[in-house]
């Protein structure tokens, strides 16, 4: 345990995650979206504090808002410490928030005790890693690992809004958004504390855990097409209700993922048109979330989903269409990174707990250009996309102090 851990001011880190939380468009939870009036309130806060921390303060072409630390040798490889600052709907308080936030007070508990690392530091808050908005998820680490796809600029939220016109209103120039792109030369890795999502640690009575890799996942669209009808005169036994038949899939779905140890498969949002009571729904669109360690098992998944579906669809006389939106696969942890996090959980005495994360994190997309670590911190009940998510301020001075420790072990 490092010297500087009676140094790290708990007390700041929760008062600035409380800070941040009030950044949103909703009083239940957290409500924050990329390029909104909320992620720029919550950008300001953050820029100040990262000044503060004696970093230099940048935003690239993506809105990334990114802090600087000096090493003794400006011209090495710097370490990057992030997550995500923007949010779901309803989203609890830590969830992105904490890793950026920890990597502030990770920089400021060296600056204020005049240490400088051998390497220069970076403290990333990237701007959209879970897609509530425009369903591009990882959008901001996407870019800084020049993944982003041209035809992603055209995706669409809620009101017709492109992210390419949503990242005009912020004096962004869509057609930049390679420039984002890092040259991997420049980078010794990727560090990312996040909340596990989940109850292991807990469970285990850990503080802390090492993630040995993140599941991989496949995010679509779909659209179920039938015929609008008079919900009084039309017999069911002439119906093409695409409301029903929707329901039909989703249960094959869930008949289907269950026969699968590793898989999950959700889907999280459907709209029906028209929408009326009396009328038979003639269209329903929705998303469909599907993850596994093994991508394997995922592809396989996905086409018996995607078979089973057009039987029903065809028995009912429906048309039914999935659109990939995003894709990604299973990434495992540089075992460089898994090493050093271990041995600091053993010198706090705690078990190298291992876990496989079945959330996505910026670190899955980053890692196509650097090595990646991850650390978990546990969280209440493994509650997490809840506005009850919490993180007991002894747990956040602990997780803290491990990346403290394990950031200075890679860059000294
Ligand atoms: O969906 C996820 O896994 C993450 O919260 N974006
Ligand atoms: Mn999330
Ligand atoms: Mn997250």
């Amino acid at each position: 345990m490092h010297a500087l851990y009676q140094k790290i001011n708990t007390e700041r880190i929760v008062w600035r995650i409380e800070e941040l939380a009030k950044c949103s468009v909703t009083k239940k939870g957290v409500t924050r979206f990329s390029f909104s009036k909320e992620n720029e309130m919550a950008h300001e806060l953050v820029a100040q504090w990262m000044r503060d921390a004696g970093m230099t303060v940048r935003r690239d072409g993506l809105n990334n808002i990114i802090g600087r630390y000096e090493g003794k040798w400006p011209d090495a490889p710097a370490l990057l410490i992030g997550s995500h600052l923007d949010s779901i709907i309803e989203a609890g308080k830590y969830d992105g928030v904490l890793g950026v936030i920890a990597g502030i007070e990770v920089v400021q508990t060296l600056y204020e005790n005049g240490m400088r690392p051998n390497n220069p530091m970076e403290v990333i808050g990237f701007c959209d890693e879970e897609g509530a908005r425009f369903h591009t998820t990882l959008l901001g680490s996407r870019a800084m690992a020049g993944n982003l796809r041209e035809e992603e600029l055209f995706a669409k939220d809620g009101n017709g809004t492109t992210l390419a016109e949503a990242m005009k209103e912020f004096g962004l120039d869509p057609l930049q958004y390679n420039t984002v792109a890092r040259n991997p030369k420049t980078i010794l890795g990727y560090l990312e504390l996040h909340i596990e999502q989940g109850p292991i640690l807990e469970q285990m009575n850990q503080p802390c855990g090492v993630v040995s890799g993140i599941a991989g996942q496949s995010r679509y669209k779909f659209r179920v097409e039938g015929l609008t009808g008079h919900a009084g005169t039309v017999p069911l036994s002439l119906r093409k209700d695409a409301l029903v038949g929707t329901a039909e899939m989703i249960q094959t779905i869930e008949r289907l993922a269950l026969q699968y140890e590793s898989l999950v498969a959700t889907v999280g949002k459907i709209a029906i048109f028209p929408g009326a009571s009396n009328v038979i729904p003639g269209l329903v669109e929705g998303t469909l979330d599907v993850r596994s360690v093994d991508d394997g098992t995922r592809m396989t998944a996905l086409n018996r989903i995607f078979e089973e579906c057009e039987h029903i669809a065809k028995r009912r006389g429906l048309i039914c269409e999935f659109t990939k939106v995003m894709e990604s696969p299973a990434v495992i942890c540089s075992s460089r990174f898994i090493d050093v996090i271990s041995s600091v959980l053993k010198e706090y005495k705690m078990k190298s707990v291992q876990l496989v994360s079945g959330a996505g994190h910026d670190a899955m997309a980053l890692a196509s250009i650097t090595d990646i670590g991850m650390i978990f911190v546990r969280c209440k009940n493994g509650l997490s996309h809840h506005p009850d998510e919490f993180v007991a301020a002894e747990d956040i001075k602990i997780g803290t102090s491990v990346l403290l420790d394990v950031a200075l072990k890679l860059t000294s």
